[in-house]
């Protein structure tokens, strides 16, 4: 199965919209493989953010996303960079798609609660530099057998 890193950013946890984000993409059908709270270092940020270093929000960006804890996640599923962007929608509140997590919650190009890994390298990138490996977990869930269709999994085993 793919997997993706999300942060759930300092607006989303001051807003109280932690719990409905993460319900969103439990709903969705996606595994949680790893959750934790943390209070982001700037230098962590600014690895992170490196390509954003000559655009005049930069400074403001890593301010506000080391102002206090984030939460962060990694979502395992098929295709789920893909399906994640999609569920947050594009980068400014404003011109977000409703039904989108941005589109419903947000009206700031800044402030726009959630980060998503943008393709499978930076998803694994973006893991290792915020979660170590004992803090993946590995496990079976019950619902499993009526998320994907038998052919989906059939096709997911023989790839491996
Ligand atoms: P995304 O998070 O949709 O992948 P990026 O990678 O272009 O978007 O931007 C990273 C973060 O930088 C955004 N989530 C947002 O918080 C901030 N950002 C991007 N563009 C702007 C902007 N024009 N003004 C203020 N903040 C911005």
């Amino acid at each position: 199965m793919d997997r993706t890193l999300v942060i759930i950013k300092p607006d989303a946890v001051n807003r109280d919209l932690v719990g409905e984000i993460i319900h969103r993409f439990e709903r969705k059908g996606l595994k949680i493989v790893a959750l934790k709270m943390q209070l982001l270092k700037p230098y962590v940020l600014k690895e992170h953010y490196a390509q954003h270093k000559e655009k005049e929000f930069y400074g403001e960006l890593i301010r506000y996303m080391s102002s206090i804890p984030c939460l962060l996640m990694v979502l395992e599923g098929k295709d789920v960079v893909s399906v994640v962007r999609k569920m947050v929608g594009s980068t400014f509140g404003r011109e977000a798609e409703p039904g989108t997590i941005r589109g419903d919650y947000s009206v700031s190009n800044q402030a726009n609660l959630v980060h998503a890994s943008d393709s499978d390298e930076k998803a694994e990138e973006e893991i290792k530099r915020f979660f170590k490996e004992e803090e993946l977990y590995q496990y079976n869930k019950m619902n499993f057998d009526w998320i994907y269709s038998r052919d989906e999994k059939y096709i997911e085993k023989e790839k491996k």
